[in-house]
């Protein structure tokens, strides 16, 4: 099962990722050409270890252009694969350092990139979602703390203008600051789009019995003290994705009810946190 509340945790302090070092293998896994809608290139990403010191391996290079991403998580504990796309060259611990300051809610450099990836999965489970990936120099991080080893990878060739596929299961977006879309299907796809400026994530929590969004809104203002008015074991979340960033998840693990949907982040020239501003919304999952 996925563990909202511990996602909720860490997402309070920010980006629920570290990096230490860059590493991981140059097995290529990579294939299709990544142009057009019918044939996504696939991008396959890897996790073992533990949520608090994670290891990943990538391909080397994926070609830009429409790519299903697939994150699987051989590790002991759940935790998630996101990307983050660094402009000019960026060790990893320059990466690292942003983290750390994304973290503890500090203004990021303009060069490091939010991109998606896959939110958190399970240990022993795959996730995957389709974006439109840009080229450049990508690391993948995750879990809670610095990873033990860290992956980078190329994405090659020339930007791509594909679209993403329609979600059957529907579509919510993000903006500053608040959610659009109040319903989606269950056993579906989603699609999650960030139309804002600002970088956001879709955590999604289910309510309770009869509990509110009111009662969710006291919750997070109270910060996190007290019973908790949804399902700890009952939620979802993607990766962070920062502003003009979409993706299509495959298989978002919502059930039929009523849910919260809450963004902790803060912006990123720093400042309080986004549900305090407004983001905190009913999401009805049918
Ligand atoms: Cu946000």
């Amino acid at each position: 099962m996925r563990t909202p509340r511990k996602t909720l945790a860490i997402a309070l302090t920010g980006l629920a990722a570290g990096l230490a070092a860059c590493g991981g293998d140059d097995e290529k896994t990579s294939t299709g050409s990544g142009a057009g809608p019918a044939a996504p290139a696939k991008l396959a990403i890897t996790g073992s270890g533990t949520a608090k010191a994670p290891a990943f391996e990538a391909p080397a290079e994926t070609p830009a252009g429409l790519t299903e991403i697939s994150f699987t998580n051989d590790g002991k504990d759940e935790f998630d694969g996101q990307l983050v796309r660094v402009d000019g060259e960026h060790s990893a611990e320059e990466v690292s350092a942003e983290l750390a300051k994304a973290q503890a809610g500090k203004p990021i450099q303009d060069w490091f990139q939010a991109k998606g990836g896959v939110g958190s999965t399970p240990a022993g489970e795959t996730g995957s979602v389709v974006q439109v990936l840009e080229p450049g120099t990508y690391y993948v991080v995750g879990g809670e703390g610095p990873p033990k080893d860290a992956a980078s990878f190329e994405v090659t060739g020339e930007a791509s203008d594909a679209e993403l596929p329609s979600a059957e299961g529907g579509k919510v977006g993000a903006g500053e600051y608040s959610f659009f879309g109040a319903s989606v299907t269950s056993g579906a796809a989603v699609e999650f789009d960030n139309t804002g400026k600002q970088w956001h994530h879709f955590i999604a929590l289910q309510l309770i019995g009869d509990a509110t969004i009111d009662d969710a809104k006291k919750f997070f203002a109270n910060e996190g003290k007290g019973k908790p008015p949804f399902d700890e074991n009952k939620g979802f979340d993607t990766s962070v994705m920062d502003g003009g960033v979409s993706q299509v998840v495959n298989d978002p693990d919502l059930q039929a009810g009523n849910y919260v949907l809450v963004c902790f982040l803060s912006d990123r020239q720093g400042g309080p946190p986004h549900f305090t501003k407004g983001m905190v919304a009913p999401l009805e999952v049918k």
